[in-house]
């Protein structure tokens, strides 16, 4: 990324070669574990998205804003797929500028879908490299993972360029499987911690057995590469007692890759089929068929290709927003929007590393937020311990819990109040200000425990697990328990919660108040990030869910 951003500035003055690079910012180094085995194959096929330039993102942003904020007379009164369409679909101009340049290179092998503003298209490798200057296809590996990505940053033609947001499956990589143990870091006493198992949960949340679902059409869903039915009916035979739960998948969509069910995914699906008990459960799994795909953009297209969606999508998956363009994560925001005015709720991890630290030279840093956690259109969760870890007590902050301010996106109106609050009453004890930008959106919105889950991995129970990958399908499966008794009273489902959760003020919510996340190990920083605090805090939002309280609050119309 340095090293584009050295060439590129005196490119600012000269438009027309600027205006080439859609991602300009968008960080190109392939790090971490992966390795290059070498240039692809000119004939080497790949399959590329290119995102077109929607209409009307102004009114889908503020018809979002009217369908979600309860005081509004259009409050619950969601669009269909086909409305969306309507709304965002490209012009003419732009869906025959980019078709007629992708023609040109003799690309027809292309899908679109119900938008009309993303296009999938298979091509060589050389034909790829034609088309956008500048790329450079490599293979890279990590342990049994192989991917194509490109080495260089991408341009386009400039008669193209005002018509797309963006490419996929150029850059963007997997998460890393992340270590979700951190066991040895907080002293493993087998045998004497409690561990949280679903009754530990129902029991803190105040879920009853009659707590489950019951609505005919009422699903949730998480996306992961790939998930152990075995392991999930094992779970629920373990751990299964006391609820009526099922301990099927209802459906799989994508192909689940090959291999072994990672943690994660045991964790996700056995966590939100607990909360979310009796609840038909989807998984979208690896959708991305190709070597060149981004799983994560992969979904995010099938969204805007499905009419029939469950109503509460759990994700796990984040990256720091200073490695990714601006320009991708405008976009995907939008496709968040599509996804909230549709009736469907998104919930994020706030990830795993508090405010996180970015290295900015020598002896500067500043923390480093993570998006989609970041995004104003999703509602994010972050992580909590209980405060005695053999009882179940009420809850502190988990020190990994993500959260902070955005640099990228301005603070929401919806939030304002509560994040002004915030910063004026704990004003002494914030973090240098130099580490954060109080006009971005903050942090998370809410909560759960995090903290030494039970999971089933591989047919045996395995303790210790931790992260806000628990905490999320955790609420998640609240959240659809709550619509789906919503949906037997005939009201809309909950949607893009947040204007409705700010204005509850803490209202049904455990409020925490005790503990301070991971931040920079540095001087001034001293470790140290935010702190929960009264009320709303960047460490944990809100508070965690009470759940026959938060169920009363969010029924009424
Ligand atoms: C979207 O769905 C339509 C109709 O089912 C299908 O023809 C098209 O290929 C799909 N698009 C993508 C990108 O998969
Ligand atoms: C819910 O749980 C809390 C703490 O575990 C408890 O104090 C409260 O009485 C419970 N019931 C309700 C309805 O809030
Ligand atoms: C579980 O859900 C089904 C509908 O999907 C419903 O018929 C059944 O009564 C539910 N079980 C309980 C215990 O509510
Ligand atoms: C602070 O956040 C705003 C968006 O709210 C952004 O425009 C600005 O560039 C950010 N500042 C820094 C130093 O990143
Ligand atoms: C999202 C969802 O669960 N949709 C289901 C609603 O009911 C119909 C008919 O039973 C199913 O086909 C859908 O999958």
């Amino acid at each position: 990324m340095n090293t584009l951003l050295t060439f590129s500035i005196p490119l600012l003055f000269s438009s027309l070669v600027w205006s080439g690079y859609l991602e300009y910012d968008q960080d190109v180094l392939i790090s971490g574990d992966w390795t290059t085995v070498g240039r692809v194959d000119p004939g080497q096929e790949l399959a590329l998205t290119f995102a077109l330039k929607q209409q009307n993102v102004d009114l889908l942003e503020e018809t979002l804003r009217l369908v979600s904020d309860p005081d509004s007379p259009q409050y619950g009164k969601h669009l269909t797929l086909e409305e969306v369409a309507s709304l965002v679909r490209p012009s003419e101009l732009t869906q025959k500028t980019v078709n007629h340049w992708l023609q040109c290179h003799g690309i027809t092998n292309c899908l679109t879908v119900s938008t009309q503003d993303f296009l999938q298209c298979t091509m060589t490798a050389e034909v790829a490299e034609t088309l956008l200057p500048g790329s450079k296809f490599h293979r890279y590996k990590r342990g049994g993972q192989s991917l194509v990505r490109s080495s260089a940053p991408y341009s386009v033609h400039d008669d193209v360029h005002p018509h797309l947001d963006f490419v996929g499956g150029l850059h963007r990589l997997p998460p890393e499987e992340q270590d979700l143990s951190k066991a040895s870091s907080k002293g493993k006493r087998a045998g004497f911690h409690l561990g949280v198992t679903p009754a530990v949960l129902r029991a803190r949340y105040n879920l009853t057995a009659a707590d489950v679902g019951r609505a005919q059409n009422n699903s949730q869903a998480f996306l992961e590469q790939y998930y152990s039915p075995a392991d999930l009916a094992e779970f629920m035979s373990i751990y299964g007692r006391g609820f009526q739960h099922l301990s099927q998948v209802d459906r799989v969509v994508g192909t689940q890759g090959g291999g072994k069910a990672g943690i994660e995914a045991s964790l996700d699906i056995e966590y939100i089929m607990s909360t979310g008990a009796n609840i038909s459960t989807w998984v979208f799994t690896n959708p991305g068929r190709h070597e060149s795909q981004e799983p994560f953009l992969q979904w995010m297209v099938l969204l805007s290709n499905m009419t029939d969606l469950p109503w509460v999508h759990t994700i796990s998956y984040g990256d720091d927003e200073d490695s990714l363009s601006a320009a991708y994560m405008m976009r995907i925001n939008t496709e968040f929007m599509k996804a909230g005015v549709r009736g469907i709720s998104m919930l994020f991890a706030s990830g795993d590393s508090g405010a996180g630290c970015r290295q900015l030279g020598k002896e500067q840093n500043s923390f480093r937020p993570s998006f989609p956690a970041s995004s104003p259109y999703v509602t994010t969760v972050g992580g909590t311990s209980f405060k005695n870890p053999f009882k179940v007590t009420y809850e502190v902050t988990d020190y990994i819990s993500g959260g902070g301010f955005s640099n990228v996106f301005k603070m929401p109106d919806y939030q304002v109040s509560a994040v002004d609050a915030y910063l004026k009453t704990v004003k002494a004890a914030l973090p240098p200000q130099s580490y954060f930008n109080t006009s971005g959106r903050a942090y998370p919105d809410m909560a759960a425990l995090s903290d030494n889950y039970w999971v089933v991995m591989n047919r045996v129970p395995i303790p210790w697990v931790s992260g806000t990958s628990a905490s999320t399908p955790v609420v998640g499966g609240m959240l659809s328990l709550i619509n789906d008794q919503r949906l037997l009273k005939g009201l809309p489902t909950l949607g893009f919660l947040n204007p409705r959760l700010y204005k509850l003020k803490g209202q049904a919510l455990f409020d925490v108040t005790e503990g301070c996340h991971l931040g920079c190990v540095d001087e001034q920083a001293q470790g140290k990030g935010f702190c929960a605090a009264q009320s709303w805090d960047p460490v944990t939002g809100w508070g965690t869910p009470n759940y026959p309280e938060l169920l009363a609050v969010l029924l009424a119309e």
